[in-house]
């Protein structure tokens, strides 16, 4: 690997093809402004490339699809569970697993029995739907990702290592029993996409076992997060994908996934525990939330499609292809001199809007001004992840403000061609000839949770 250009070629053929839509920019202008200048508010049928996100928007292989007619559609112990329960436990190792709607399903039960009021959950960084459940549960969420992680510049390989001082220094200011688990993700979507090494998380586990806590391993992009490993990380190369992603995972004490990403399928999570106790209790709760412990929210289909998703996801040279075709985009850009978070992520490229529309003060909301300027331009979707996405203080109901204010321009697995990397690199270089013609925005409705899905804009 060369500055992050790997061979990437599609380890695949096309069999299956699904149309695309060519809007005017005058329809453009049209939607943007009935989506209030949010672009989770756009309709499908209005994009043409959608790099909203990685999540649920995959395409599945063949196999996957032959596994969807052998789903065993019974309230009960459906095959499909079991067969999902032995892909996890082979490709990740984890003993006890409950399947979920999606992601954050698994966060709600984690967090609704690991923590209690005034609790304090250290993590590599904030993602939006995990630290609201924290929050809900009465925890507190204490960042103590390394600081190059809020610096878009620094080329540190492994931005999302956690700091063991500042790790160290929470324990010691709250004390261990404050503290139910520390919550690890693998490659960290709100730094960028960007992974930790595998010698820092066995450190956070040497460290965490002094004081007898736990870890629960946000797993979501883990085999991308892996793969970064075999590249980067000194003397890991010769190993495989799947080797270093259940090493990683042996790490941890249990692990929350939102399937939709990693693991190829278009709805699905899962919860997965060694400890028996806080298992039975999962199993308990996940009647309420979910449905019975062995479907959990999903159809035995789509069990059966996660299974198999989950042993495609580390097969070395989709990881490859995967991967390399993200770089292909953030390298046409980085070399166009777009500012963005660099190095480049695994799920996606994220441009740095606070240099990208210095002119633009973070209270008119750049990244979310960029985002719709992209829309505008040729019908690309894209995704704001910054003040708005960061929402308010719990304490004082001011704005969050992140050092890091981007957008993220995420690729989709096995969906789109080099081709249509090139029509969005060429995209974003039209919108940055033009950046001191672009006004920010004022926000005209915020909802009370998670507001960057649904609030609305308007033009300054
Ligand atoms: C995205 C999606 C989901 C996600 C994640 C990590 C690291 C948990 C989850 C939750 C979807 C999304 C979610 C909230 C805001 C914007 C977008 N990320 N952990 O696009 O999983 O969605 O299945 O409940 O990235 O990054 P789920």
């Amino acid at each position: 690997m060369t500055e992050q250009h790997i061979s990437w070629a599609e380890p695949y053929k096309i069999k299956m093809v699904e149309p695309l839509f060519m809007t005017t920019r005058e329809q453009r202008v049209k939607a943007m402004e009935e989506a209030g200048y949010n672009t989770f508010l756009l309709k499908s049928e209005e994009v043409y490339i959608d790099l909203l996100t990685d999540s649920g928007t995959s395409a599945m292989s063949d196999r996957q699809w032959a596994g969807m007619m052998l789903g065993d559609e019974a309230y009960a112990g459906s095959r499909n569970f079991y067969n999902l329960e032995a892909a996890i436990q082979k490709y990740y190792g984890y003993k006890h697993v409950i399947p979920t709607h999606q992601g954050r399903g698994a966060e709600n039960l984690i967090s609704r029995i690991l923590i209690k009021p005034g609790d304090i959950v250290p993590g590599n960084m904030y993602f939006t739907t995990t630290k609201l459940h924290q929050e809900m549960a009465g925890g507190t969420f204490v960042d103590i990702i390394v600081d190059e992680a809020h610096d878009a510049n620094s080329m540190f390989p492994f931005k999302g290592n956690v700091d063991l001082k500042k790790l160290e220094a929470v324990i010691k200011e709250h004390g261990a029993k404050k503290i139910p688990y520390v919550s690890i993700a693998t490659t960290v979507n709100m730094a960028g996409g960007q992974p930790m090494s595998l010698a820092n998380l066995k450190a956070v586990r040497e460290l965490t076992a002094k004081y007898g806590i736990r870890i629960i391993h946000d797993m979501t992009r883990v085999a991308e997060n892996a793969y970064m490993i075999k590249l980067l990380e000194e003397g890991q190369s010769e190993r495989s994908t799947a080797d270093i992603v259940k090493e990683l995972c042996s790490l941890t004490d249990g692990a929350t996934m939102s399937a939709k990403k990693d693991a190829l399928v278009n709805i699905g999570g899962f919860l997965a525990l060694n400890e028996w106790d806080v298992f039975e209790e999962a199993r308990n709760q996940v009647v309420i939330f979910e449905g019975l412990h062995t479907y959990g929210g999903l159809a035995g289909r789509d069990m059966e499609a996660m299974a198999i998703g989950i042993s495609e996801s580390v097969d070395e040279d989709h990881i490859r292809a995967r991967v390399g075709q993200v770089f292909y985009l953030g390298k046409k850009l980085m070399d166009a001199g777009i500012p963005m978070v660099k190095p480049i992520g695994t799920h996606g490229v994220f441009l740095d809007a606070k240099a990208f529309l210095p002119h633009v003060p973070q209270l008119a909301f750049p990244a979310q001004t960029l985002a719709a300027e992209l829309y505008l331009d040729a019908g690309v979707r894209t995704m704001e992840r910054g003040i708005v996405s960061a929402g308010r203080d719990k304490e004082t109901g001011d704005h969050c403000y992140p050092d890091l204010e981007l957008v993220r321009l995420t690729v989709p697995r096995r969906v789109y061609t080099q081709a249509h990397m090139d029509v969005i690199a060429e995209s974003v270089e039209r919108v940055y000839k033009r950046r001191n013609e672009i006004k920010g925005l004022r926000m005209t409705y915020e909802p009370k949770y998670l507001r960057f899905f649904q609030a609305k804009f308007e033009k300054l």
